[in-house]
């Protein structure tokens, strides 16, 4: 209750940064996407994760203005950056109930003036089990401005497979689960193999999560992987940080 009040405060204050990851081209090597990050600067806490308090500001609706401020904020950063690069911005189910998404993410790449392919929406799975059709006619509202939408996550809720067919997704991340076990004798390289395969044939690219190691980076090449994002080529970093990553970046190719 009290980190209720503290989080409408801290909105209103605008207690807030975004850190950003990298995701890497596999192929190319180079970075062609950064993934914002929410933290909250609190006084006298220090800097609190996201998985504590976004829980909160779903129950209390609170993420529809934290939403708000976390997409005009990762547009507006992402306008300092070489072109080429585009922005995720990972967005909550609670989000896509407000049905104003759409309007809101206009208004921002309007605000900043950002290119809409620039901008990558994820979702979770999450999104298209609750309220499948008015889900998807906010997916298709959002494919007509021009943004990408990825599919975050993916392969930890259920009947993962099905939700590719209802909507085609510009990308599909593959959660960091199945990279963990990439070398071991489990199934998880042929799983990976096959979201690559599927993806393929219908056009989206994939992203490997929680890349950790080299021997996962090579493997990954070698099953067709589009990208990898982990703590291998970076953690996620601040705006500062981001900038001078993405310029020596620039300077290397
Ligand atoms: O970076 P970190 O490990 O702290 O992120 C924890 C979780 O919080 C991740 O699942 C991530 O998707 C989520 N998260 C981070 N930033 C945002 C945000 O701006 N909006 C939403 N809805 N979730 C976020
Ligand atoms: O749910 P989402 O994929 O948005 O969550 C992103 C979270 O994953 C961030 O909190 C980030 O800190 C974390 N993360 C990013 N790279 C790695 C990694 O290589 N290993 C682990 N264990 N976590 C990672
Ligand atoms: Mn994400
Ligand atoms: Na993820």
């Amino acid at each position: 209750r009290s980190l209720e009040l503290e989080l409408r405060q801290a909105i209103a204050d605008g207690s807030f940064e975004l850190h950003y990851q990298p995701l890497l081209h596999l192929e190319e090597g180079q970075v062609s996407c950064c993934e914002a990050l929410v933290r909250w600067r609190h006084p006298e806490r220090g800097t609190i994760s996201p998985a504590d308090f976004i829980p909160i500001a779903e129950d209390t609706g609170l993420i529809n203005d934290l939403g708000h401020w976390v997409l005009n904020t990762a547009c507006r950063e992402a306008m300092n950056w070489p072109e080429h690069v585009h922005v995720a911005v990972n967005v909550s189910p609670i989000q896509f109930k407000s049905q104003t998404l759409a309007l809101n993410v206009a208004a921002a790449l309007a605000a900043t003036g950002l290119a809409p392919s620039r901008l990558e929406l994820e979702i979770t799975e999450a999104v298209l089990i609750r309220d499948d059709e008015a889900a998807l006619d906010i997916l298709h509202q959002l494919r007509e401005l021009g943004v990408r939408i990825a599919l975050d996550d993916f392969g930890t809720g259920y009947s993962s497979l099905s939700y590719l067919q209802r909507f085609p997704f510009d990308k599909i991340k593959i959660d960091r689960a199945f990279i963990k076990d990439l070398a071991g004798t489990g199934a998880s390289s042929t799983i990976v193999q096959a979201v690559v395969n599927i993806a393929a044939a219908s056009d989206m690219t994939t992203t490997a999560e929680g890349v950790e190691t080299e021997q996962q980076r090579n493997l990954l090449r070698i099953l067709g992987c589009t990208e990898m994002q982990g703590y291998l080529f970076s953690r996620p970093v601040s705006s500062a940080e981001i900038r001078k990553l993405l310029s020596s970046d620039r300077e290397k190719a």
